[in-house]
This record gives C-alpha cells, sequence and structure tokens, in this order.
C-alpha cells in the first residue's frame, strides 16, 4: 500500500474525523476482485445520484474519487481505506451506477454480473449505503437492490445493513424536505439520512450513523 494520503475536512479535532485517505484499487470483474481486508461499507444508487460526491465528502477530499456529470462516470468497483482521527478505518466501496441505458448491452451484463456478485457474495460487506436523488425518489431499480440485499440477510450468517441517504438535499427548499424524506422512508422501509456533498449538510450524522453500524 502506498503511504496514506492526509485528508482536509474542517471538524479536525473530532474524533470521528477523517485524517487520512486512499484509494486502494479497483476491479471491472469479478475475478479482479481484491480479498476484502475488513469490513466494507458499499455506495450504491443509480447512476449520476451523487455516490463518488458523497465518497469524497466523506473523506474529506475534493477530487480523491473522479466524480462527473455525465452518468455511468463510474465504470468499476473502487476500493477506498479511511482512517478517523481516533484510529478506527472504514473500509468504502464506490459501486458503479445502474439505469444508466447509453452501454453496450455486454458492457451491461459485466456491470451486472460484478455487482451482483458484490452485493450477494462478498465476504466482507458489513453495510450497503442505497443513495437515492431526493428530488427523484425511489426508482424500480433502487427497490430491486434492497431485496436483493434484503434476500442475503435471509441467506446469510451475517446480515447486511441497509441505509438509505437522500442525495443532492442543496436542490430541495428546506420546507420542503421533510416530506421528501418521510415519502423515502415509506417507500424503502429503511431508515433515510439526507446529505448534500455541495454544502457538507449531513456529512456528520452520516459517519455517526456509519460508526454505529461498524461496532
Ligand atoms: N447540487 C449537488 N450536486 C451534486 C451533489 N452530489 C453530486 N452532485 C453532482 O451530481 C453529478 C454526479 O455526481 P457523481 O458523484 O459523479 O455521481 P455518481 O453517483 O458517482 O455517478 P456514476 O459514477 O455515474 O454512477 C456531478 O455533477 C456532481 O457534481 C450534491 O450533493 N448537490
Ligand atoms: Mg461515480
Amino acid at each position: 500500500m502506498t503511504k496514506l494520503q492526509r485528508g482536509g475536512a474542517a471538524g479536525a479535532g473530532d474524533p470521528w474525523h477523517i485524517v487520512e485517505a486512499e484509494f486502494e484499487s479497483a476491479a471491472q470483474q469479478v475475478s479482479s476482485l481484491p480479498p476484502s481486508t475488513g469490513p466494507e461499507i458499499a455506495f450504491a444508487g443509480r447512476s449520476n445520484v451523487g455516490k463518488s460526491s458523497l465518497l469524497n465528502a466523506l473523506m474529506g477530499r475534493k477530487n480523491l474519487v473522479r466524480t462527473s456529470g455525465t452518468p455511468g462516470c463510474t465504470r468499476q468497483i473502487n476500493f477506498f481505506v479511511a482512517r478517523a482521527r481516533d484510529g478506527q478505518q472504514f473500509h468504502l466501496t464506490d459501486l458503479p451506477g445502474y439505469g444508466y441505458a447509453q452501454r453496450s448491452k455486454s458492457e451491461r451484463a459485466d456491470w451486472g454480473r460484478l455487482i451482483e456478485y458484490y452485493l450477494h457474495q462478498r465476504v466482507g460487506l458489513q453495510t450497503v449505503v442505497l443513495l437515492v436523488d431526493a428530488r427523484r425518489g425511489v426508482a424500480a431499480d433502487d427497490v430491486q437492490l434492497l431485496d436483493y440485499i434484503r434476500a442475503r440477510e435471509d441467506e446469510a450468517e451475517t446480515a447486511v445493513s441497509t441505509l438509505v441517504i437522500a442525495t443532492k438535499i442543496d436542490k430541495i427548499a428546506k420546507s420542503k424536505r421533510r416530506a421528501a424524506l418521510s415519502k423515502l422512508k415509506d417507500h424503502t422501509g429503511a431508515r433515510v439520512l439526507s446529505v448534500s456533498a455541495v454544502t457538507g449538510d449531513g456529512i456528520e450524522p452520516l459517519w455517526s450513523a456509519l460508526r454505529a453500524l461498524s461496532v
């Protein structure tokens, strides 16, 4: 592993503050997945929902994870490791987005296999964070992903926790946020938090939730 780089987020005195974060590896197919080295928190959701931006915000870095206004930016599973001031390490994985049609059939099939394998078989998978655009709400493929995780929970001995995150909350008027979040909660049956990778709103509560799920 190369030397961990310095994180740069604010709130530097807090124990949960991320002081170091690093890109570890990437996998485009099942055969190139690295072995699990600890409990993983995976970020899943439709293309363009803000997975990579949220990872940068969580790790207190601007460009550790590549983001783009063009859907389909992340084409592989990217593995990151972040370390908090108190020494706790987090293995964060950025999944390629789904629901983006502008790809060849074979490319989509490859991604499908990779994500399916990861969600179903990955030994280290501990938590799935499902991102949903606060303005758009839950789509059929989001529901499918939740069902998929619940099926794994039923089969496997170790449960996978699910957390739903409403992204781009800065795009919704404050007066409308509560209604948007309670709709998401009704549709997913999961705990819902909201974030903005632009303003940093919700990042601290999300870390608290991830820490609570990681013990
Ligand atoms: N206003 C606002 N824009 C955001 C936020 N998060 C992400 N974006 C924008 O949304 C676009 C997509 O962000 P990404 O983080 O690349 O999305 P992604 O889910 O990783 O997309 P794929 O890699 O295609 O699956 C970019 O233009 C971001 O700048 C947010 O919290 N607020
Ligand atoms: Mg991405």
